[in-house]
């Protein structure tokens, strides 16, 4: 039996729920609004960091996004996300592991400090900094507090930028040697990068792929892939659309700015 813990609009629960789709998999569901209920204390028994994604594979928590995607593969063999051969199968874990160390927490900076800020900005300052100081991940509590305080001005958004064109180029290199990221066919490196371009573009930095015609190609072709609709397109309500709507100011014009000091 599975169960799944996840938001709809987590980058890291889309993941899993690309491969769960792609294996033909349901699991039980189980969403969370992410404000606050991830910090309770039941929730903390299955997840001690406070985040969402966790699949429970009979009653067996697994946490951490790309974990899950291997541990999936594991348990549902057909069809294989995991390329056979040493080289690509390298190369799905070296996205998983770029995108774990920096992409993720870089992608955190970009939504707080433009989608996510002026909600926690309508109300008083020490609602919300309790809110995220009850996280049990402390690294990322200060980046959202900075972000939350200063937005795009934030000492950590270049940084959040920079790190986003590193796996724009990895993917470009990838995608000049093949349709897919990793090997020959759709693997564990796209269920990992996916949410991640499609939140650049809901944040209106697709301008950031401008560059290289050969992402923008795998994004359209991933965009249309079934799996895709039904675990991201299909499930964003318009509660879940409301953030990335009418995004004011437009984040491009800092951002070019950044780019072009860095
Ligand atoms: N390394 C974790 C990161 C999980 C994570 O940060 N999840 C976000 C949603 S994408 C979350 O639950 N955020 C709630 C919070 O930061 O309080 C994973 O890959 O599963």
């Amino acid at each position: 039996m599975l169960e799944l813990y996840h938001n709809i609009n987590s980058v890291c629960a889309q993941k899993v729920r690309i491969a769960l789709k792609e294996k033909g998999q349901e699991a039980q569901e189980h969403l969370l609004t992410l404000r606050g209920d991830q910090n309770e204390r039941d929730y903390l028994k299955v997840n001690p960091n406070g985040v969402v994604p966790t699949l429970v594979h009979n009653g067996v928590p697994i946490v951490e996004s790309s974990l899950i995607l291997y541990y999936i593969d594991e348990i549902f063999p057909d069809p294989p996300l995991m390329p056979e051969a040493p080289a690509p199968r390298f190369r799905v874990r070296m996205y998983n592991k770029l995108i774990d160390e920096y992409v993720h927490n870089s992608c955190t900076i970009l939504t707080f400090a433009t989608a996510f800020r002026p909600n926690f900005l309508k109300v008083p300052r020490e609602v919300w900094l309790a809110e995220i100081d009850k996280a049990p991940l402390k690294r990322r509590a200060e980046y959202k507090r900075s972000v939350i305080e200063h937005g795009l001005e934030s000492e950590f958004v270049h940084g959040a930028l920079a790190q986003h064109q590193k796996l724009l180029s990895w993917m470009a290199d990838s995608l000049g040697r093949g349709p897919y990221l990793a090997g020959d066919s759709f693997s564990n490196a796209e269920c990992a990068v996916i949410p991640y371009i499609l939140r650049l573009e809901l944040l209106k930095l697709d301008r950031l792929w401008a560059e290289y015609p050969a992402v923008a190609d795998w994004w359209a072709r991933m965009r249309a892939r079934p799996s895709v609709k039904a675990a991201i397109f299909d499930r964003m309500t318009e509660k879940d659309w409301a953030p990335f709507k009418n995004l004011a100011p437009d984040p491009w014009p800092k951002v070019k700015e950044l780019l072009r000091v860095a």
